[in-house]
């Protein structure tokens, strides 16, 4: 067994391309940790089954999903990379931290308060309420120490603590109790149109997200017409100069520059020559990505192997803490 340190975390296939918050917030880090870590990553398509999808969509969608990852560094040789659904024992331990949570606890879920009070209580189904009991499990499956997120999920990996530790001390000790691997504020990424929100697919415009699948010109574009200010120098000022220091932050992120060094880079340069620097870096950061995971979909029958070779991995490792967690609730294995 690998005495490395254990990561896991996992990622809704929810639309056809990954955006730039997606992957500086989240997959970045991802790529990082499979080096120096026991990784295993999912991608959570019965989370996002609370959304409705279409499901002709929403199978290309899943798919595409697990070919940006590969795309963008996931090496399937290194950590385990697979489809929630491929692995029952989620929904099973699910259900069991169902039977842990508080019906008062899983309301204070912000992310449930949130969406809820969006679509209104009738429009609002249950999956979208047992949502953190089944990322629970997903964790808890792994024995996972690090869970790397954005900040929006510190909530989900709090409850994560307090049903694992319940559990613990309720029956036996069978679950490590996870901590979130949460970046500084900083690595999040703004919407290049509204730059005091962050970039998101549910934003009402398109314009101010970088898709990764989009293409060059796209990107360009969107680059080109984001939102500064009305002053000339290219200086990071996140409360003055929103936009500015979005597009610094996205520029030194990509080039592995602190943002002294590239706010340097841009000294006495206009607006415009800084947006077409910071456009070039991102379009030529994606553009291998973007022709790596379209060659990687034209041969799905290779990425349904590499996804079986995952969920054998993840399958083996679940399957024991289920074992474990049912038998210490006194659950008779079947014969
Ligand atoms: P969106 O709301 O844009 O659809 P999301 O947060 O719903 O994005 P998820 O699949 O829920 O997308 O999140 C994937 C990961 O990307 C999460 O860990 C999340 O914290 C991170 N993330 C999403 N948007 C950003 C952003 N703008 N900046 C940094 N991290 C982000
Ligand atoms: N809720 C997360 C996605 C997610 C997840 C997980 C993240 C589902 N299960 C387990 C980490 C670990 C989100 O919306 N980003």
């Amino acid at each position: 067994m690998s005495t490395k340190d254990r990561v896991l975390s996992g990622i809704q296939p929810t639309h056809d391309s990954f955006h730039l918050g997606n992957y500086l917030g989240a997959v970045k880090q991802w790529v990082e940790l499979q080096d120096s870590h026991d990784a295993f990553y999912c991608v959570v398509d019965l989370h996002a089954l609370t959304t409705s999808p279409d499901p002709t969509k929403f199978r290309k969608q899943t798919l595409a999903s697990v070919a940006q990852l590969i795309a963008l560094g996931l090496d399937p040789e290194q950590c385990t990379l697979f489809i929630q659904s491929h692995v029952p024992a989620h929904n099973q331990l699910a259900w069991v931290m169902e039977c842990l949570a508080g019906f008062g606890e899983a309301s204070r879920m912000t992310q449930f308060k949130d969406k809820s009070a969006k679509s209104g209580a009738d429009r609002t189904v249950v999956g979208l309420f047992t949502y953190p009991m089944l990322m629970a499990a997903d964790i808890l499956l792994y024995q996972a120490h690090q869970v790397p997120v954005g900040e929006d999920q510190r909530q989900h990996i709090e409850l994560t603590r307090d049903l694992a530790q319940r559990f613990n001390t309720t029956y036996k000790e069978i679950f490590t109790i996870p901590s979130g691997y949460i970046l500084k504020a900083g690595a999040k990424i703004y919407d290049l149109q509204d730059p005091t929100s962050k970039m998101s697919k549910s934003a009402e415009s398109p314009n101010g997200i970088i898709d990764l699948m989009d293409a060059p010109e796209i990107n360009t574009k969107k680059i080109k017409s984001a939102v500064t200010d009305t002053e000339r120098e290219v200086k990071f000022d996140e409360k003055n100069k929103a936009g500015i220091s979005n597009l610094l932050t996205i520029y030194g992120a990509l080039t592995n520059k602190s943002i002294a060094e590239s706010e340097k880079d841009f000294e006495g340069k206009g607006y415009g020559d800084f947006k077409t620097g910071v456009a070039e870096v991102v379009v030529e950061f994606f553009r291998p990505i973007r022709a790596k995971a379209l060659e990687l979909l034209e041969d799905p029958t290779h990425l349904n192997k590499i996804l079986k070779i995952g969920a054998e991995k993840a399958g083996a490792v679940a399957e024991k803490t289920l074992k474990d967690t049912y038998d210490a609730m006194g659950i008779i294995p079947r014969a």
